[in-house]
C-alpha cells in the first residue's frame, strides 16, 4: 500500500522528497492521507476521492479550483484562509489510477480539527467559519457542477427512498416499521420547506453543503477560525442547508453515531453561539431565509436520519461503516436529535429572532 500511494502521490507536482504518508481523520467517503515531505518543503493532503459518491471527479475538482481562487483574491492570508489544489504534473487536478481518482493539496500547518464542539467559543468559531465562506461567495457568478444530483434536495431523496423501500435489497424493511414511520410522518412538513426553495422563495446561493464540524480547520494559536475545507459538495443550493447542517453537528450532547440516546440532544446553548457566529458574518440573509434559518437545523437533521435508514436498508454501500449495524446506530442517534431540536423549536426561533433584530 504504501508504495503504491508514493507511486501515486509522485504524479502530482509536490516539492521536496517525500518522507511518509500517513492516513488522516475519519471521514465517511473519501480516504485522507497526509504526505510529509523533507526538510523545509510543505505537506500534502492525498485524498483518494470517492467516484461511485462523485460520479465526476474531474468537474468537482474544478468547482474546488474556482471556488478557492475566488476565495483567494479576497483573503488576507491565501495560503491558509482556504485550501490550494495542487495539480498533477501533465497540468490535470488529478490522478486517475485504474478505477480511482486521486487529488493533492496543500496540508495547512498549525490547525486543530475537531470530531465535535466542546464549548460555545467553539461553536461561535465554527459558525464564523461558514458564515464568511458564504459571504465571500456572494458575488461568485460562475455556474458550478452539480457533484451530487439533489445533494440536499428532498424531493430527490423521496425519490431514492421510495424506490429503495420498493427493492428491499437485503430484506430489512420489515424490521424497520417504526423507524420507516419517523420519515414517512414527515414527509409532508420538510417537502414543504423545501417547495419554497423550489419556487425561489428560498434563494439559492454558492455553499458548502458538508459543513460538520470535522469540515473546518482552526487556527492552534489562537483558536480562531480559519477556514472551511472538504470542498466536494460545494455547489449552487440554499445557505440555510449550511446552516443547518452545522447545527446538526455542533449542537449535538452526544456522538452522531452514539449507542447511548441518554447522551444525544440539541444543546440550545451551543445553538445560540453556533447561530451568533454565523449571523455576524452572513449579513445578507432575506426575510425568508430568517424566517426558516431554526427550521434548517431540523431539516438537514431529518434528511440525515433518512440517509443513515436508507443506505442501512440499501445494505450499507454509501457510507463507511465500523460494525454491523452502524447505519442503524447512526439512525437512531440522529433520530433523538431531531426530536430534541423539534421540542426545543420554539426557543430555536426565538433566538434567531433576537440576534437578527
Ligand atoms: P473526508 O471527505 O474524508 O471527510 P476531509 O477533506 O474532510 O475528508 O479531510 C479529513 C480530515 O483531514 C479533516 O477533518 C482535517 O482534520 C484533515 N484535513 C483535510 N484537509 C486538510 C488540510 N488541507 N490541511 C490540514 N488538515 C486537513
Ligand atoms: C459525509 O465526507 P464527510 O464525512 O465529511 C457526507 C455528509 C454527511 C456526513 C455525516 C459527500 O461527510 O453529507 O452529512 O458524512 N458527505 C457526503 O457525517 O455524502
Ligand atoms: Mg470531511
Amino acid at each position: 500500500m504504501q508504495n503504491k500511494l508514493i507511486e501515486i502521490a509522485k504524479q502530482f507536482a509536490l516539492e521536496g522528497e517525500i518522507v511518509t504518508i500517513k492516513p488522516l481523520g475519519e471521514g465517511f467517503i473519501n480516504d485522507t492521507f497526509v504526505v510529509t515531505t523533507e526538510g523545509d518543503a510543505p505537506n500534502y493532503i492525498l485524498q483518494r476521492k470517492n467516484h461511485i459518491v462523485f460520479p465526476d471527479v474531474p468537474g468537482m475538482m474544478d468547482n474546488i479550483l474556482a471556488v478557492t481562487n475566488h476565495i483567494k483574491s479576497k483573503v488576507a492570508d491565501p495560503m491558509r484562509e482556504t485550501l490550494t489544489v495542487v495539480p498533477a504534473k501533465d497540468g490535470k487536478l488529478y490522478v486517475k489510477d485504474g478505477e480511482n481518482f486521486w487529488a493533492v493539496c496543500l496540508f495547512i500547518a498549525d490547525t486543530s480539527s475537531y470530531d465535535r464542539a466542546d464549548s460555545p467559543e467553539l461553536a461561535y468559531q465554527g459558525g464564523v467559519g461558514i458564515g464568511r465562506f458564504q459571504a465571500l461567495l456572494a458575488d461568485f457568478d460562475k455556474p458550478l457542477n452539480e457533484t451530487i444530483k439533489g445533494f440536499h434536495n428532498i424531493r430527490h431523496r423521496f425519490n431514492q427512498w421510495d424506490a429503495t423501500i420498493a427493492a428491499d435489497p437485503v430484506g430489512r424493511v420489515k424490521e424497520l416499521e417504526e423507524e420507516i414511520g419517523w420519515i414517512e410522518s414527515r414527509r409532508e412538513e420538510m417537502m414543504k420547506f423545501w417547495s419554497l426553495v423550489e419556487d425561489g422563495t428560498i434563494p439559492t446561493h454558492v455553499t458548502h453543503n458538508d459543513t460538520k464540524i470535522s469540515n473546518i480547520l482552526f487556527d492552534r494559536p489562537t483558536g480562531k477560525v480559519l477556514c472551511a475545507i472538504d470542498l466536494d459538495t460545494v455547489m449552487s443550493s440554499t445557505s440555510l442547508n449550511d446552516f443547518g447542517d452545522a447545527i446538526r453537528s455542533y449542537t449535538n450532547t452526544g456522538a452522531e453515531d452514539d449507542p447511548n440516546l441518554d447522551n444525544v440532544s440539541m444543546s440550545i446553548e451551543m445553538f445560540r453561539a453556533y447561530a451568533e457566529g454565523y449571523l455576524s458574518e452572513q449579513k445578507s440573509l432575506c426575510a425568508s431565509e430568517l424566517e426558516w434559518l431554526a427550521f434548517s437545523g431540523r431539516y438537514i437533521t431529518y434528511e440525515q436520519v433518512l440517509r443513515f435508514l436508507m443506505d442501512y436498508i440499501d445494505g450499507d454501500k454509501y457510507y463507511k461503516t465500523a460494525y454491523a449495524d452502524h447505519n442503524l446506530v447512526r439512525t437512531r442517534a440522529q433520530y433523538k436529535l431531531l426530536r430534541s431540536m423539534e421540542e426545543q423549536y420554539a426557543d430555536m426561533c426565538a433566538i434567531i429572532k433576537e440576534l437578527s433584530k
